[in-house]
């Protein structure tokens, strides 16, 4: 019996978890770890996550697509050959632009920064962007704006044990990170939880036990309650003086903002009653000690995501909580490396050690540890909804490698994302099952899953965590990180390596003096257990738990509150519309690529059900059970309903996890935020009828 101490493979959290193997071929057993994330306990998903080792469809060989549209096995010598040729095809006829790259925060941070440095120097293209800029794009804006830093959690999860009052914005805890509710658990017997989620969730179901807050605000409207919160912190002289004196700057132009939004205002937009508006900000004031405000993807996936999640920092602000001993203002890193992922290099803007790809300094920094000239470094590309609308077209990207993403389900108008792979002249998949996405492919290419791999990962509190191998991969698939080196190989270009650790010691090189300094941690640091958080660098190698104690990263020390103001245009409702808003299942993960293969998370949930209030399906002739068409300017998906009083009249809800005629973003726009980049998947408006059976007349449907 061989036992390896190791991470889960799905979230952020990285609940910590032990594999045995009790010999070749036989099954891994998975048991909770303990770590201070988790504390042993894990979710369905990490328990079942060993299943996926062993399945039959596990993809073993580069899989290319033949004149027919079947898909024949070929050797990687082949398969490295053929990509290189395209390479350089596309690239000779369309420039070096003409290939990319689309990366994932699922990958280790040594196989995100290789591919990142794969792009930037063996193909010297710009066009490299990745599936964070889906999830944590606008709080990474936001908090790079405000504080100058952008860390998930600036503190350890376990501070939130002492907490009395945790206010979550648009997260669903108790259903996406379900170990990490026990952090909770001071805060709701205090009567300290306030949930803001226009479903009764899962974890808004937790306020229910000891008088804690729901509040049911209509999707897309968290900025005006965050100014409705911040105004009765201002009027009601709630506000710490002396912190935002000495600790911030700008209140003078949010000010004249908050005035207009008094609590009455607020709830004509929001919903949510002016005394409960009132109640939550006095809760909020009454002992910043202990208090901590925390944002998920319910207020960051919007067009004005990254103004919302300022909102909540000025707010948080505004009560003198970031930086504080036993405070603070956080956000849900997403992937199981959504920390990493953006630290590393696979964003468009970006290069290793979070350093800016447009600044000077930070490319001399770069440029002479990849051994380049600087002015050999492209410049930014294009971020991930830009990068997949540029596919096919002139002056697009001609040649794209997925790494890690299942865009044809996850990325917004799917639709039209199927159709711009079809355009390119050559696609190259990778991935261990075969995928959505792998059907647009020309190539695919077969990986590693986590248990056979080594590496690191940085979880959502900024730690940075071993990967260890517990088994041997099957024959036929490669690591990426033997891929990229490969191939830079064959593009004559030098300085790639496959062997983990090494490419770890130069992430953390590449990464001294940026942003998100690694350089004092070592793989040997790491096996030891010791908790290492960043920035860890040479005289502050017992790395950072919480950032910001004495000072913000701006130049002047201070956090900036900034002006942030509600959108303008055209409302959400009209004419009979519905706010359709999407998520998660406790029992899928993302593209459900993994999830739906294990067999008992299937099981528990075969399907994405309609979440509809029963007033909204009784005025559409929709029963429970009903197959029904939830339809938007950009497409239709299909889905059966399932009534329930816990969403609101005016807002529906569909998992994000299914495919084709299930695939929720059919139907949303591929419309962002305009400084992050990031999708707006939680509002989006829809008409819904239902599906006559097929004996009915099709003319009982009409309606919206
Ligand atoms: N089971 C499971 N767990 C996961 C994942 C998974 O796919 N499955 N994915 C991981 C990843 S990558 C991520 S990013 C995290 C995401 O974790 P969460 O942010 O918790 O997940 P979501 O379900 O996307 O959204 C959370 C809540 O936002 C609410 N919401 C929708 N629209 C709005 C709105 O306009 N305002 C407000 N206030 N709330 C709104 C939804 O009703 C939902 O309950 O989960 C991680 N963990
Ligand atoms: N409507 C709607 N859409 C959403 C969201 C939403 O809330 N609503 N949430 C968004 C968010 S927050 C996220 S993070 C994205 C995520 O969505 P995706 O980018 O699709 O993410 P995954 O499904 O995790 O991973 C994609 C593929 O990568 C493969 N994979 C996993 N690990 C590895 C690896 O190490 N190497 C390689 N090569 N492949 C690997 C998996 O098998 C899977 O097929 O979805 C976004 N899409
Ligand atoms: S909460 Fe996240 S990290 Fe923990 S077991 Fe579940 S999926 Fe894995
Ligand atoms: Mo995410």
């Amino acid at each position: 019996m061989t036992t390896t101490s190791t991470h889960c493979p799905y979230c952020g959290l990285q609940c910590a978890m032990t594999l045995t193997s009790s010999g070749v071929g036989e099954p891994l057993q998975v048991a909770g770890r303990d770590f201070p994330a988790n504390r042993g306990g894990l979710c369905r998903k990490g328990w079942t996550s060993a299943e996926l080792l062993q399945r039959s469809d596990r993809l073993t060989a580069p899989l290319l697509r033949q004149p027919d549209g079947t898909y024949a096995g070929i050797g990687w010598e082949e398969a490295y050959e053929r990509f290189v040729a395209e390479i350089r095809a596309a690239q000779q006829a369309y420039g070096r632009d003409g290939v990319g790259v689309f990366g994932g925060a699922s990958l280790t941070n040594e196989k995100a920064y290789l591919l990142g440095k794969f792009v930037r120097v063996a193909l010297r293209s710009a066009m490299v962007d990745y599936n964070g800029r889906f999830c944590m794009a606008a709080a990474a804006a936001a908090g790079n704006r405000s504080f100058g830093l952008d860390r998930g959690l600036p503190f350890p999860v376990s501070d939130l044990d002492d907490a009395h009052t945790i206010m979550l914005l648009g997260s669903n805890v108790a259903d996406t990170m379900p170990p990490f509710v026990q952090h909770l658990a001071r805060a709701r017997e205090s009567g300290g939880l306030i949930v803001v989620d226009p479903r009764r969730s899962a974890t808004a179901e937790l306020t229910a036990d000891a008088s804690g807050t729901h509040l049911q605000a209509v999707p897309g409207t968290d900025l005006v309650l965050l100014l409705g919160l911040a105004h009765v912190v201002l009027a009601d002289q709630l506000a710490d003086e002396a912190y935002l004196q000495d600790r911030t700057t700008g209140l003078d132009a949010l000010r004249p903002i908050l005035n207009q939004w008094w609590p009455e205002r607020v709830e004509s937009v929001t919903g949510v009653p002016a005394e409960r508006i009132r109640a939550v900000a006095h809760r909020l004031a009454r002992n910043p000690r202990g208090t901590y405000i925390l944002t998920g993807r319910g207020v960051e996936q919007h067009a004005d995501g990254t103004d919302t999640a300022t909102a909540a920092i000025n707010l948080a602000l505004l009560l003198g909580l970031p930086g504080g001993q036993a405070s603070g203002y956080g956000t849900f890193t997403g992937q199981g490396n959504g920390q990493g992922g953006r630290e590393h290099g696979l964003k468009a803007d970006q290069l290793p050690g979070y350093r800016a790809i447009a600044d000077p300094a930070d490319r001399a920094a770069v440029a002479a540890v990849w051994g380049i000239d600087p002015n050999d470094l492209p410049g930014p590309g294009l971020p991930a909804v830009q990068l997949l609308g540029s596919l096919g077209v002139p002056g697009g990207v001609r040649c794209l490698w997925i790494n890690g993403a299942n865009v044809v389900v996850s990325a917004p108008d799917a639709t039209a994302v199927a159709a711009a792979l079809d355009r390119l002249d050559f696609c190259v998949v990778s991935d261990f099952f075969f995928s959505e996405t792998c059907a647009h492919a020309d190539l695919v290419l077969p990986v590693t899953q986590w248990a056979e791999e080594e590496g690191t990962l940085t979880n959502l509190e900024g730690r940075v965590l071993r990967r260890r191998t517990a088994i041997e991969p099957p024959a036929g698939v490669r690591s990426e990180l033997t891929i990229i080196t490969e191939l830079a190989a064959r593009l004559g270009v030098r300085g790639f390596t496959d062997d983990p650790a090494a490419v770890f010691r130069e992430l953390t090189a590449a990464s001294a003096g940026g942003r998100a300094d690694y350089s004092a941690i070592t793989w040997e640091r790491l096996d030891a257990g010791e908790a290492l958080h960043w920035p860890c660098s040479p005289g502050r190698e017992e790395g950072t738990p919480r950032l910001f104690l004495d000072r913000f990263a701006h130049p002047d020390g201070r956090a900036r509150l900034i002006p942030v103001r509600p959108r303008t245009g055209e409302p959400l409702l009209a004419g009979g519309t519905l706010v359709l808003t999407t998520g998660r299942l406790l029992e899928h993960y993302q593209s459900g690529t993994q999830t739906r293969r294990v067999d008992s998370l299937s099981a528990a949930a075969p399907e994405g059900r309609l979440q509809i209030h029963p007033a909204a399906a009784a005025q559409r002739g929709i029963g429970e059970a009903d197959e029904v068409e939830v339809e938007s300017a950009r497409g239709v998906v299909r889905a059966r309903a399932s009534l329930t009083t816990a969403i609101r009249p005016d807002t529906i809800f569909l998992p994000f996890h299914f495919a084709a005629d299930h695939a929720a973003n059919r139907v949303v726009a591929a419309r962002t935020d305009p400084i992050a980049g990031i999708p707006e998947f939680k509002a989006t408006p829809v008409t819904v009828r239902r599906v006559p059976a097929a004996a009915e007349p099709a003319t009982t449907t009409e309606g919206s």
